[in-house]
């Protein structure tokens, strides 16, 4: 149902088209910046009426490609309707659907895995090319041209005020109580100019509520009314509750220890079932007051919000189930001040993961007993989805864990191995591992320490002698005259 209210601008509303007429307005060649995070706030009709295009494009025998950069990953009817008809040139930076991959492995899509936060400033400082046309997703238009935000921040205030062009969709599905959720913050300046970011603690508030947005930009405006993708999580199964269990354990120890707070740091957790598994331990755990400073905000998250243990989160979009975002919806009103929604470059900026002290939970393919983390390649060559925002918080957290199952397709493959196939998160930056195995603490031990550790709290016993054998080789080697093994 249309709800032109949600457009007060009268520039703005004379623009509104269908999204056919607004796809017309996308040449071949050019970079595009959509909106879009982890299935939130993408644009619903203006890629899939632009892959129709393309498709028409092709069965005329004409080439017709863009160039698609997003905040994260979308969802079908974007990244899975323009890589169905090979529309897409270039694809940065994560992106997690099934078409896309295909294309990017089969090498028919080029593809830049990047740091989250470094997205937008590799774009204000051209490193990428030149963005050509934005299309981002906003819940309403004020009188003056500004933007209320929706589920997801991304980085849609650098596709703004970088694209020489820009398509808005207005959501009438998006909840316009998030109105005064965001917090946009419009200080960040290049080097030499740089100023320390002024934010001191999760929940602080640094910007503005709104995009700001140039009218004369604006070349079309199109209305939809369409839910954000959003998968199921499954229910936490015997690994996960047993990885959650290990992570408790250890936050324990640190609190006694004095090396934690009793009320923890702020948590960052990335995305998947096993995070949110871990973020179901919390709920039930001994921790209260607890803060997040996040990526994105999963189901776990948003129930820790309602039990009273999380305090206030800060992130750059949602990433619920169907039945939590329903829930959201119906009482968006109560998490209002307790949840905050930021650019991506401000999410996942080193300088404040640092400041704040976070502790970082990301899930990886594979470790090895080194203490490397392959999170992207299976078998080292195949791209699962990207690095996201995990080297952003593993790199600059006061604690940083990567957890997965020991093992994978059904107990053949041990997750923990002698040299990862691919490397993301080097030992320098990774802390802590867990499995359902257990959890090996590397803070403070030696190359040698750190593989005996990994190879027998973590590995899964069916593949120890083979970890056990392998070092032992490798130490013989390092050490000919007869390192030994103990
Ligand atoms: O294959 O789909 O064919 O069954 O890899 O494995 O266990 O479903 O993975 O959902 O827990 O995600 C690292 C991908 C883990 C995720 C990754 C096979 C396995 C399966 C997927 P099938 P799971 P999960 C902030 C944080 C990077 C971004 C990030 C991720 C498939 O956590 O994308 O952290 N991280 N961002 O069978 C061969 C192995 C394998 C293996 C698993 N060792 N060898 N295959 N698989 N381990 C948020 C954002 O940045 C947005």
């Amino acid at each position: 149902m249309k709800d032109t209210s949600r457009i007060q601008c009268a520039a703005l509303r004379s623009k509104i088209m269908s999204a056919t007429e607004a796809a017309a307005l996308i040449p071949s060649g050019v970079n595009v910046g959509m909106s879009g995070f982890t299935g939130a706030g993408y644009p619903k009709v203006v890629p899939s009426a632009l892959a129709k295009r393309i498709m028409d494009a092709n069965v005329h025998g004409k080439k017709f490609k863009i160039g698609v950069w997003t905040g994260a990953s979308t969802a079908p009817d974007l990244d899975g309707a323009l890589a169905m008809v090979d529309g897409v040139e270039m694809r940065l930076p994560y992106q997690s659907d099934p078409t896309c991959r295909k294309r990017i492995n089969a090498g028919e899509m080029e593809y830049i895995d990047i740091h989250l936060s470094h997205v937008a400033q590799f774009v204000w400082f051209g490193f990428l090319g030149k963005l050509d046309v934005a299309v981002v997703e906003v819940a309403g238009v004020l009188e003056d041209g500004r933007l209320i935000p929706t589920s997801s921040v991304g980085n849609n205030k650098t596709w703004l005020e970088q694209a020489d062009k820009i398509i808005l969709e207005v959501n009438s599905w998006q909840n316009l109580h998030l109105e005064g959720m965001h917090d946009i913050y419009y200080g960040t300046n290049v080097p030499p100019h740089r100023l320390p970011i002024p934010l001191v603690r999760p929940n602080d508030r640094i910007g503005e509520p709104y995009f700001r947005c140039d009218p004369n930009k604006v070349i079309a405006v199109v209305e939809t009314h369409h839910p954000d993708r959003n998968s199921a999580f499954t229910p936490p199964d015997a690994n996960s509750r047993q990885i959650a269990g290990h992570i408790m354990e250890f936050l324990e120890h640190e609190v006694k220890k004095g090396r934690l707070p009793v009320d923890l740091l702020p948590l960052q957790s990335g995305v998947g079932n096993i995070a949110n598994a871990v973020m179901a331990g919390l709920d039930e755990g001994p921790f209260n007051n607890l803060t997040a400073y996040t990526e994105v905000l999963q189901d776990g998250m948003l129930q820790m919000i309602k039990s009273g243990k999380l305090n206030c989160a800060s992130a750059t979009a949602f990433s619920l189930s169907p039945e939590a975002l329903a829930e959201l919806n119906a009482d968006l009103e109560r998490y209002r001040d307790s949840i905050i929604l930021r650019p991506q470059e401000i999410s996942n900026h080193p300088e404040v993961i640092r400041r704040l002290g976070v502790i970082s939970m990301n899930g990886m393919i594979e470790a090895d007993i080194y203490g490397n983390v392959n999170s992207t390649h299976l078998m080292g060559t195949q791209i699962m989805n990207g690095i996201g925002g995990s080297g952003d918080f593993a790199r600059n957290a006061f604690l940083s864990m990567f957890m997965t199952p020991s093992t994978a397709k059904n107990g053949q493959i041990s997750c923990i191995v002698p040299m990862v196939s691919h490397v993301d998160h080097t030992e320098h930056d990774v802390q802590i591992l867990v499995t359902e195995q257990g959890l090996a603490d590397l803070r403070g031990l030696s190359p040698k320490q750190r593989a005996k550790v990994v190879i027998e709290n973590c590995a899964h016993p069916d593949f120890r002698p083979a970890l056990r054998d392998y070092y032992k080789r490798a130490l013989n080697q390092a050490e000919p005259a007869g390192g030994a093994f103990e």
